[in-house]
């Protein structure tokens, strides 16, 4: 069988598998049923020369990861920089926060270059590669360059804006070839399918066929719709489980419930003001409800990101400056990451789920929070049009993030919605949560590429000893290296 190669940014540590992100938790998800390895940052700094840098492998149980740290510039202008500060801002359509600097493309093309390098070696020819989001567009391209034909596929978590947007970077011609080099794009939505083709059209020439393929320069892609889902049995409750959380956790106070990265297009000013606007205009509420708010720290040397921390402690200071009693704090927000074992439980003893993105390309947490739902008395999820996620749950409470009366009223008809309505609701959406889940997702995406890369290379996948043997002996040394960890711990207990 093909093994599964992944390859993303930021590999997470299997034995901590904590991370707060949801490229971490889709990927996570899939690797975990499939053999294959993971490849990417460790998530270090070192400050070495690059040349000096090499991949070292990791085992946890079956799992392989490959990993490398980045030097301080390759994380100033690579990831920093053109990733976060370029393409996540115009991909999101918010052009006013992208920063063009001289000297981000090149350091983005050279840590891809670096990446490919260094992965090509350990590559096998039946394996199929599947590379993640926006910090590796170039990455089939490299990989290319160095004569890997096996499928490699890209995933795009984030949304695509309209062309317009992404015509405004400077190297869009340069993006749209490296995209002509895979061999299938997977995108969260039909409408992110719609924005990229109308971006590939006016970049590069790039011609729509027939088959319904597109042609850029001289090759040919499928772009697809391949929405992230969720492994719904993580948030699933077993016998026992709970009625032993009801006996724990027992309050007169409805929590509305917020999970979110701590960045701008999550839409968090307008959340926190139309949650002050509702305590304004139905005072009924107070004392009654509690928006606690988690939003765990992400790229805080972006300033963009600096700037919404500072103005959400402000909006939560003056929210519950005026509206706060001696015993009631009207907003309980936590700039901290949460275990992740502990989301299930405070999903399910939330009465709301508000998810209020601007723009987002599905938005897991709208679907965790239905995944944690009894389905006797569930709560009421609240979801941004503009999250991917809206596509597949139109049975939530949908809003227009940038219109705060819609917000108020949908926190209003959530809070006053009948438990009939609440469980008709729940059913249709968790029944979509389910049939639409990691597994599903993978699975299908899995199985376009393999299609897809046979179709261009005409015959399965050519064999080659030389390349298999390199991952083995990294595979061999990271088990290793694990046995003696456990003896090591074993001996000092
Ligand atoms: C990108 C796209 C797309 C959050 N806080 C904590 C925590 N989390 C977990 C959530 C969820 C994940 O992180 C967040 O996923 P989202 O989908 O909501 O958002 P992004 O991180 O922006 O993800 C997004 C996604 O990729 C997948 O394709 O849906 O549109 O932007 O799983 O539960 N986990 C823990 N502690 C926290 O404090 N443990």
């Amino acid at each position: 069988m093909a093994r599964l190669v992944m390859v993303s940014n930021r590999v997470v540590d299997f034995n901590a598998a904590q991370q707060a992100g949801g490229v971490s938790v889709a990927i996570y998800n899939t690797l975990a049923r499939q053999s294959g390895f993971w490849f990417g940052w460790d998530g270090q700094i070192e400050d070495t020369d690059p040349s000096q840098l090499s991949p070292k492998s990791a085992a946890v149980g079956e799992h392989v990861t490959v990993t490398e740290p980045l030097t301080p510039a390759d994380y100033n202008d690579y990831y920093l920089g053109y990733s976060n500060s370029v393409l996540w801002p115009v991909f999101h359509n918010r052009l006013d926060l992208a920063q063009f600097e001289a000297g981000y493309y090149d350091s983005y093309v050279a840590v891809n270059t670096r990446f490919a390098r260094h992965l090509a070696p350990l590559i096998q020819p039946d394996d199929v590669i599947w590379v993640h989001d926006y910090h590796l567009l170039p990455m089939a391209l490299e990989l290319r360059r160095l004569g890997i034909e096996n499928p490699i596929g890209y995933f795009l978590h984030i949304p695509v804006g309209p062309a317009q947007a992404l015509l405004a970077i400077p190297e869009n011609k340069e993006i749209a070839r490296a995209l002509g080099a895979y061999d299938l794009i997977g995108l969260q939505t039909q409408s992110d399918v719609r924005n990229l083709i109308d971006f590939l059209q006016q970049s590069v020439s790039g011609r729509l066929l027939p088959s319904g393929r597109i042609r850029v320069f001289d090759a040919e892609l499928d772009i697809g719709c391949f929405s992230v889902g969720i492994d719904s049995h993580d948030f699933a409750f077993g016998p026992g489980e709970a009625e032993a959380l009801a006996e724990t956790f027992s309050s007169d106070i409805n929590r509305i419930i917020g999970i979110d990265r701590l960045d701008y297009t999550k839409g968090l000013p307008q959340k926190f003001k139309s949650y002050g606007k509702f305590l304004e205009e139905y005072p009924e509420y107070r004392r009654r409800i509690v928006l606690s708010q988690f939003a765990p720290p992400t790229r805080e040397s972006v300033e963009a990101y600096a700037d919404i921390k500072a103005e959400l402690e402000s909006l939560a200071g003056s929210i519950n400056g005026r509206f706060g009693e001696l015993d009631w704090v009207p907003i309980n927000y936590i700039h901290r990451t949460i275990p992740r074992s502990e989301l299930r439980d405070i999903y399910r003893t939330s009465r709301v789920g508000l998810v209020t993105p601007l723009m987002d390309g599905m938005n897991l947490v709208a679907k965790e929070y239905i995944a944690s739902q009894d389905p006797k008395n569930p709560g009421v999820l609240i979801l941004s049009k503009f999250a991917g996620a809206a596509a597949q749950l139109s049975d939530a409470v949908l809003v227009n993030p940038y219109d705060l009366n819609d917000i108020v009223q949908g926190l209003r008809i959530a809070l006053e919605m009948p438990l009939d309505e609440r469980r008709a609701r729940q059913e249709k959406l968790v029944k979509i949560v389910r049939a639409k889940d990691s597994n599903e997702w993978s699975r299908s995406y899995f199985s376009a590429l393999v299609k897809a890369g046979q179709r261009r290379l005409g015959r399965s996948f050519k064999s080659s000893p030389e390349m298999g043997r390199a991952l083995e002996r990294l595979q061999v040394a990271a088990k290793k290296n694990i046995r003696e960890s456990q003896l090591t711990a074993n001996a000092g207990t």
